[in-house]
């Protein structure tokens, strides 16, 4: 962190009036209240932010998918792992910006493209800069997962109207040593730094049903919590098990414990918007419908997250209906 931010930090703790220094315990607490009294209190001070019968929808698009050297356990698009998934190459401008416009006219505000790299290379910038720009000129806000960035791609990113760069921290510190070791929890820190450095608002969250305890759901929104500024977005997936990765196999999470992991997400962050993200297709309706009480405002929407399935649009309409829901923007 610059000097001057860290005292900043120490001079006035909470500059944007949200706290940034959770302790462990304290977040455990929150974990350890009555399901009923945690819901309450996440859904009275997600009110306090946000309309409650609104949802704000993203539409992913892997433009570059499979054959990544990394070796995160729970994902399809390592060339380490044998899955179903054929690795590509990035995909052309005009066949993203053909997305993008399915995207606008099926209701979502915002295009989340992610490839499966370490860091993008420089040879590639231009390509996805050029992405950012005409997505942008559809009227849609604009998210990228690419990896790690240094502060000068971040920059670049910046220049080409980029809104939203989505980085996962995954998961505790602790625990993210059992899943990932091609690269550390302090590069993961220092991507983000980079991205916020550079005026773009930062997306991170993580993963929750990989065998971490209670402990590291609390650790994992602690660091989120705790930076410099919250997460404008904070995506929490639930984990696809994808045959051929490490993590098939796991033992399934108590959903309820999931739900849990939502509301405490939404009582560290007030105004951050709390994205039901991976999973989904393995949620039943109710089951959705607690993670929105618990503060969940936003979805990934379409039927293909990047390599897995995800409910299809009307199913989801469908839901919405039921909830007397509405998409944001609409
Ligand atoms: N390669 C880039 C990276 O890892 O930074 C961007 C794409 S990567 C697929 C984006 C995020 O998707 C991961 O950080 C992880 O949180 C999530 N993800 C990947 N596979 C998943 C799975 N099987 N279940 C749930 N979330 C998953
Ligand atoms: C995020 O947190 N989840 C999305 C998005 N950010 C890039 C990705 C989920 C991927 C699920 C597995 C797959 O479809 O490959
Ligand atoms: Fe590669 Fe991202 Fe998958 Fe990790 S999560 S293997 S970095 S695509």
């Amino acid at each position: 962190m610059a000097v001057a931010q860290e005292q900043t930090l120490r001079e006035n703790p909470y500059p944007d009036g949200f706290r940034h220094n959770w302790t462990k315990r304290e977040i455990l607490e929150f974990f350890d209240l009555p399901l009923m009294e945690l819901l309450f209190q996440a859904q009275t001070l997600h009110r306090q932010y946000f309309d409650p019968n609104k949802i704000q929808l993203s539409q992913l698009c892997s433009i570059k998918t499979g054959g990544c050297p990394e070796d995160c356990k729970y994902c399809p698009q390592s060339s380490r792992y044998q899955t179903d998934v054929e690795a590509g190459r990035l995909m052309a401008v005009e066949q993203v910006l053909e997305g993008a416009r399915n995207a606008k006219l099926n209701g979502a505000t915002r295009y989340c493209m992610g490839a499966a790299w370490r860091s993008p290379k420089g040879r590639d910038m231009d390509t996805v800069c050029e992405m950012i720009e005409g997505v942008k000129s559809l009227g849609l806000e604009s998210c990228m997962t690419l990896g790690m960035l240094d502060a000068g791609q971040a920059a670049q990113l910046k220049q080409a109207g980029l809104d939203y760069y989505n980085h996962n921290i995954d998961s505790s510190p602790e625990y993210y040593r059992e899943i990932i070791t091609t690269r550390s929890y302090e590069d993961r820190l220092e991507t983000l730094e980079n991205v916020s450095a550079a005026g773009i608002n930062i997306c991170s969250g993580g993963i929750v049903g990989m065998g971490e305890s209670r402990a590291d759901r609390a650790g994992m929104l602690q660091t989120l919590a705790n930076l410099p500024t919250h997460p404008g977005s904070v995506p929490i997936n639930m984990l696809v098990q994808v045959e051929g990765t490490p993590l098939f196999g796991a033992g399934q999470m108590d959903p309820f414990d999931f739900i849990r992991t939502i509301a405490v997400a939404r009582l560290l962050m007030p105004a951050s918007y709390v994205r039901l993200s991976a999973g989904r297709e393995a949620m039943n309706d109710e089951m959705q419908a607690l993670c929105f009480f618990a503060g969940a405002n936003s979805i990934f929407y379409g039927e293909k997250l990047l390599t897995t399935a995800n409910p299809m649009q009307n199913t989801d309409l469908e839901l919405f209906a039921r909830l007397g829901m509405t998409p944001e923007g609409q």
